[in-house]
């Protein structure tokens, strides 16, 4: 029987090839139309240094939160479709992507999968992850019981694009 509970999932999008804006928001898109998310909200494009080789375009990245009915698994199915539906390019390790969909929370729910870690294990290191994420919602707390808030970082080198997603 269908899972009918909504869950709040937390999802990091990055992209520093082929349109990196147009790919996120092309992401986007297609999380809306499923009938199994719904209530999606996308935070402001940041623009970022690559963490890892320097010789690679800028990131941009941004985060949307969203209820889903699709259990984790099936969530990190459906994200890794839409990589691919784009023509998820990765050139290199810690490279130039076409499009990284990445769970960050999903409810309160801790998960050590093989092919899934819940938080996501980097994402408090990252401030092109957090900032965005307060953005949308400053009260995030984390399955440890901290605030979100508590764990700000040097913003570095993170730019806020203008808002052009609506
Ligand atoms: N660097 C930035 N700034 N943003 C990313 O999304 C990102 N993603 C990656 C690596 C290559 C590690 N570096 C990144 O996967």
């Amino acid at each position: 029987m269908t899972n009918l509970n909504w869950e709040t999932v937390w999802v990091g999008m990055g992209s520093n090839l082929n349109q990196p804006i147009k790919q996120l928001l092309s992401a986007k898109s297609c999380l809306e139309q499923s009938e199994e998310i719904r209530a999606l909200r996308l935070s402001s494009f940041y623009q970022s240094k690559p963490l890892g080789p320097q010789d690679q375009p800028d990131f941009v990245n941004a985060v949307c939160t969203f209820e889903t009915q699709l259990n984790p698994l099936d969530l990190l199915q459906f994200l890794q479709s839409i990589e691919h539906k784009q023509g998820r390019q990765r050139l290199r390790h810690w490279g130039e992507r076409t499009l990284d969909l990445d769970i960050l929370l999903y409810g309160n729910r801790v998960e050590n999968l093989p092919q899934l870690t819940i938080p996501h294990i980097e994402m408090l290191n990252r401030a092109f992850v957090v900032y965005p994420m307060l953005e949308l919602e400053s009260t995030i707390i984390l399955p440890t019981g901290e605030t979100l808030k508590s764990k700000t970082l040097p913003t570095n080198d993170l730019v806020r694009l203008d808002s052009i997603n609506e």
